[in-house]
């Protein structure tokens, strides 16, 4: 073999399945020799022991997906792909959203315009389908999956994206014959209509009520009837942004039935509370308005178990980018608005994996292994992506993140999003990522190398996770 272009040495290797020294050789963006001692590259990274683990795979982030004005999502291909790899993350998958009377195709070609030659790190697209069409059952949506989009997702609630049941059946129907997955946003729209109403008669309208408008009962009926329709169809579904015990509960009871039900959750429900919605009626909260909301300190500890015991699948970031103080953001038209009116989300794309490898590994709650297992492994499997991505091996890309072990007080200004807030801000962490590599080539050591267009689309296979499994825990 030619000399190799790169080699990361003496690297503390972590894999879903593995943490070995070795170290790194990489040739044409992809690992191409694992061992001790490999010959010299034409660059060299002195890893020292610090660990390495595969590149983040964000399955589930929101960059320029199209708003109903005045919203407007704060980051684009550009800054949203820059601010992912300044955390770790070298891959991503958003959403190409079906906007009601529209075709499916229409929506993929859009989004294809909104990413390409501006992606700083490899990206996929999930689909949104909002309105399941004969043509989209029959043609569209299969013809899709055969070209690489083999993941869609399906909203129980939200006026411009919901199905009804039977919607989601036929739906459900074609990710079973085509061997797609299925994730399921899981509230119920008619209780949160019924419990805003309310709360608006009363006057109630602060960010606050956000979470007393969707309680975790709307969360578990939803998860309930989601994972009821999947058994009628017998086919596997994903359960994405999982908040708390009621949710987790139906999901331990299906597995229980041998039923394959993936789950995914996310940092806003292991590192905030209802309270960061407001304990006043200020609308400072509003940055924390988020769907399914945070819960409360004991939920946050069913979600840790969770990871832990096998329940989670996958964690993600639901990166939803809206600025605080912008017309455009979570002060529609720039007033304070009833908590209806502010765009759902947060940002948390380039935090993730620090937050979680600081209070989950660091703070001894989860095992490197089960880290790499959620943030990027099981990710890549569920979407068709493994073993290129997601994983440290001969053959994978050379996404790469060496780690930084150091405590620091997180602040909005060092990150790289178009947010003007984190929900963390003052958090204190005790990790980041020092190096990230994508393809082999060095995208953030402590500066960003930006090369837009240096992030691909890849064309997502067949799922190909093992089956849903809960280990028990004495
Ligand atoms: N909820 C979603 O379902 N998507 C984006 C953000 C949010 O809060
Ligand atoms: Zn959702
Ligand atoms: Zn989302």
């Amino acid at each position: 073999m030619s000399e190799l272009d790169l080699v990361v040495r003496r690297a503390l290797v972590a894999t879903a399945a593995d943490t070995f020294e070795a170290d790194i050789g990489v040739k044409e963006g992809r690992v191409v020799l694992l061992g001790r001692g490999l010959p010299a590259g034409l660059r060299e990274i002195d890893a020292a022991g610090r660990v390495v683990t595969p590149g983040g795979v964000d399955a589930h982030c929101h960059l320029d997906q199209p708003m109903e004005a005045p919203a407007r999502m704060a980051d684009d291909f550009d800054t949203g792909t820059r601010s992912a790899a300044c955390g770790g993350t070298t891959t991503v998958i958003p959403f190409a959203a079906q906007a009601k009377g529209q075709s499916l195709r229409a929506a993929v070609a859009d989004y294809h315009r909104r990413a390409e030659g501006k992606a700083h790190v490899d990206y996929a697209f999930h689909l949104i389908v909002s309105d399941p069409t004969p043509q989209v059952l029959h043609d569209e949506l299969p013809g899709l999956i055969r070209e690489g989009y083999t993941s869609f997702k399906i909203y129980m609630t939200y006026d411009d994206l919901k199905l009804d049941d039977g919607q989601m059946l036929d739906v459900l129907a074609v990710a079973r014959q085509h061997g797609a997955m299925a994730m399921i946003h899981a509230e119920n729209a008619d209780c949160i209509e019924w419990l805003t109403k309310r709360l608006e008669a009363a006057g109630r309208t602060a960010p606050r009520f956000h979470a007393q408008a969707r309680p975790m009962l709307v969360e578990r009926e939803a998860t309930h009837r989601a994972i009821s329709l999947a058994e009628l169809v017998d086919v596997p579904i994903l359960i994405v942004h999982v908040s708390g015990r009621e949710a987790v509960e139906q999901i331990r009871w299906a597995r229980a039935q041998g039923l394959q039900v993936f789950a995914e959750t996310c940092p806003q429900y292991l590192f905030l509370t209802a309270a960061d919605l407001g304990i006043d009626d200020s609308y400072h909260g509003a940055r924390c308005v988020c769907s399914p909301p945070p819960r409360d300190k004991r939920n946050q500890q069913v979600i840790w178990d969770g990871l832990n015991d096998g329940l989670f699948t996958i964690f993600s970031s639901d990166h939803a980018p809206f600025k605080f103080d912008a017309p455009d953001g979570k002060k529609p038209g720039g007033a304070e608005v009833p908590f209806r009116h502010i765009p759902n989300g947060i940002p948390g794309i380039e935090t993730r994996l620090p937050l979680l490898y600081s209070e989950g590994v660091l703070a001894g709650r989860l095992t490197l292994n089960r880290f790499v297992e959620l943030t990027a492994t099981n990710p890549a499997k569920a979407y068709g992506l493994h073993p290129r991505k997601g994983t440290i091996a001969v053959g994978s890309d050379a996404d790469l993140v060496i780690w930084n072990e150091r405590e620091f007080v997180l602040d909005n200004a060092a990150l790289h999003h178009a947010v003007d807030y984190t929900p963390y801000q003052g958090q204190t962490l005790r990790a980041w990522p020092g190096i990230t590599l994508a393809g082999g080539e060095v995208v953030w050591d402590g500066s960003f190398h930006p090369r837009a267009g240096r992030g691909m689309f890849l064309a997502c296979g067949a799922p190909s996770l093992s089956p849903a499994r809960t280990r028990v825990v004495p």
